[in-house]
C-alpha cells in the first residue's frame, strides 16, 4: 500500500524543514513587500521592511492580518499577482458583510493539489480508489480541493457535490465508491440514510475525509461504527488554501501540517504573544510559497493546540489537535464559555446522535440556553413521563460538563433540519 503522497517532503528530517521554511519564507516576505500593496502598507504602518527579516525566527515582527483586514480590501484584498496570472477564485460562506476572495494562480491549485493528495494517502487511497466527493463545489473550497487531490492521486474521482442524497448512494454503491469526502455531519446522514434503506452489505467505503467543521472524538467514533470505516480529520481553510492545510494520518490523533508550504503558531488571543507548543490558543498561519493571495500572519479565529511528538507513521511535520471550536463560535453564556462541540460530546456520551441545535436568548436581562435533541429510533417514546426522566439525565450530564443550565427539549428522530454542507448549530437570539 502506497504509504506517502511525496515521502521526501513528509519524512524531511525537522532541520531541513526549518532551513526550506526559512529559505521560502525570505522570498514570500520580498513577494509580498515588491507585489502586494496592502500588506506593504501594513508592514510599513509597523515599521518593519525585509531587511528587518533575516530568517523565520523574525516572524514576530510582522503585523497578523485579520478576516476584517480581508474584508476592507474586498474584491481585490492581498492579491499579489496581476489577474491575467490567476486561473481561479473561491471565497468564504460569508455569513455577515462581504465575502473574503481567495485568488489561485495555477501554481498555487498545484501545490493545494498536491496537499489534497497528500491527505488522502494518508487515509489509505491510491490509484486504484474510487474518491466520493460529496463536498460542496463551487465557491467552496471543499469540493474543489478533494477532487484536485484526488485526480492529483490518479484515482477515479466522483464529483458529486453535495445533496441529492438518492444519487448519492445510487453512485456510491453502483460505481463502488471507496473513499467518501464529506462534511462530518452529512457523513453521519449519509450512514443514517444507508441504514434506513438497508444498504450497508452494497456501500465498499473503506474511509472517510471528513472537515469544515468541528467534530468531537464521539462523533468519529459513531460515524466509524455505522459506515464500518476509519474516519479521518482534515482541516483547512479558504484564506490559506482549502482544505488540506492539515490532514490526519493512520494514529489519528491530530493533523499533521503541511509544513513545507504553511507556517503554523499559537498566539494568545488577548496579549497576541506567540506561545509555546503545548499551549492552547488562536491558530495563525503563514503562506510560505503562494503567488496569487500569500496571507502572512493571518488570525484564523481557531483554538488549537500544536505538538510536535514523533508520530509512527514517519511523517516529521508537527501536528495540530482538533480545533476546539473558533474563538468567534465560542458562546458566552451568563458569562461562562461554551463550545458547541461540548455539548456534541455529552449528547453522544449519552447515546444520542449529533442531531441538535442549541438556541441563546437573552430574557429579563439574563441569557438562557436551549437544546433541541433529537430522540434516536432506539430512543423514541412519546410517554411524557419517560421523556421528562429522559430530559433530566441529558440536563444534569450537561450541567456537569458546561457547569450551567441548559434547557433541553427531547423532539422526534429526523425533525431537526439536516444539513449537506456544515451544520448549523447555534442560533444565537441575542444579536438580533
Ligand atoms: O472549511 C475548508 C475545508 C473544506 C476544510 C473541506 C476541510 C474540508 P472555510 O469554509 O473557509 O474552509 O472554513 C474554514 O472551518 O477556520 C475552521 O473554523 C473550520 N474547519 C475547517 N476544517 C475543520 C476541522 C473550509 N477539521 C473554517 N475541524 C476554519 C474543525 C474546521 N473546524
Amino acid at each position: 500500500m502506497q504509504k506517502y503522497f511525496q515521502q521526501e517532503i513528509e519524512t524531511m528530517p525537522r532541520e531541513q524543514i526549518k532551513s526550506l521554511q526559512n529559505e521560502k519564507f525570505l522570498k514570500q516576505i520580498q513577494h509580498v513587500w515588491n507585489d502586494c500593496p496592502d500588506y506593504r502598507r501594513k508592514m510599513e504602518k509597523a515599521g518593519v521592511t525585509p531587511d528587518d527579516i533575516k530568517s523565520i525566527d523574525d516572524i514576530s515582527k510582522l503585523p497578523f492580518l485579520s478576516k476584517d483586514d480581508l474584508r476592507e480590501g474586498y474584491p481585490y484584498a492581498m492579491l499579489a499577482k496581476p489577474l491575467s496570472e490567476c486561473v481561479r477564485i473561491h471565497s468564504t460562506s460569508g455569513t455577515t458583510g462581504k465575502r473574503v476572495i481567495a485568488y489561485y494562480t495555477q501554481h498555487d491549485i498545484d501545490l493545494w493539489d498536491e496537499c489534497c493528495a497528500r491527505a488522502l494517502v494518508a487515509a489509505g487511497a491510491d490509484k486504484n480508489d474510487v474518491v466520493h466527493v460529496a463536498y460542496g463545489f463551487g465557491l467552496f473550497t471543499g469540493g474543489a480541493g478533494l477532487n484536485g487531490g484526488s485526480h492529483k492521486l490518479g484515482s477515479l474521482t466522483l464529483p458529486m457535490s453535495s445533496g441529492n442524497t438518492d444519487r448519492q448512494l445510487q453512485f456510491m454503491t453502483d460505481l463502488g465508491a471507496t473513499i467518501l469526502c464529506s462534511t462530518p455531519s452529512y457523513a453521519a446522514y449519509l450512514a443514517e440514510s444507508i441504514k434506513e434503506r438497508g444498504l450497508r452489505d452494497q456501500i465498499k467505503l473503506k474511509a472517510g475525509i471528513f472537515g469544515a467543521e468541528a467534530w468531537s472524538e464521539e462523533m468519529r467514533r459513531d460515524i466509524e461504527a455505522n459506515l464500518g470505516i476509519k474516519a479521518y480529520d482534515i482541516y483547512g481553510l479558504t484564506e490559506i488554501s482549502g482544505p488540506g492545510v492539515s490532514f490526519e494520518c493512520s494514529e489519528q490523533t491530530g493533523m499533521h501540517i503541511n509544513e513545507d508550504h504553511f507556517y503554523a503558531e499559537i498566539i494568545d488571543p488577548d496579549t497576541l504573544e506567540v506561545l509555546p507548543y503545548g499551549e492552547q490558543g488562536e491558530l495563525v498561519f503563514t503562506c510560505l510559497d503562494k503567488e496569487a493571495f500569500p496571507v502572512i500572519r493571518y488570525r484564523t479565529k481557531d483554538i488549537c493546540v500544536l505538538t510536535k511528538e514523533t508520530c509512527s507513521c514517519g511523517r516529521t511535520f508537527i501536528k495540530m489537535v482538533k480545533p476546539r471550536g473558533r474563538s468567534d463560535d465560542m458562546l458566552i453564556i451568563k458569562g461562562v464559555n461554551v463550545f458547541p462541540s461540548q455539548i456534541e460530546t455529552v449528547l453522544i456520551d449519552q447515546g444520542y446522535q449529533a442531531n441538535y441545535q442549541i438556541i441563546v436568548d437573552r430574557v429579563n436581562n439574563s441569557d438562557t440556553l436551549d437544546i433541541n435533541v433529537e430522540m434516536t429510533q432506539e430512543k423514541f417514546t412519546d410517554n411524557l413521563g419517560e421523556v421528562a426522566e429522559m430530559e433530566k439525565k441529558l440536563v444534569s450530564a450537561l450541567k456537569a460538563m458546561l457547569g450551567i443550565y441548559a434547557k433541553v427539549h427531547l423532539v422526534a428522530p429526523k425533525t431537526i433540519a439536516r444539513s449537506e454542507g456544515k451544520a448549523v448549530r447555534v442560533i444565537d437570539n441575542r444579536k438580533i
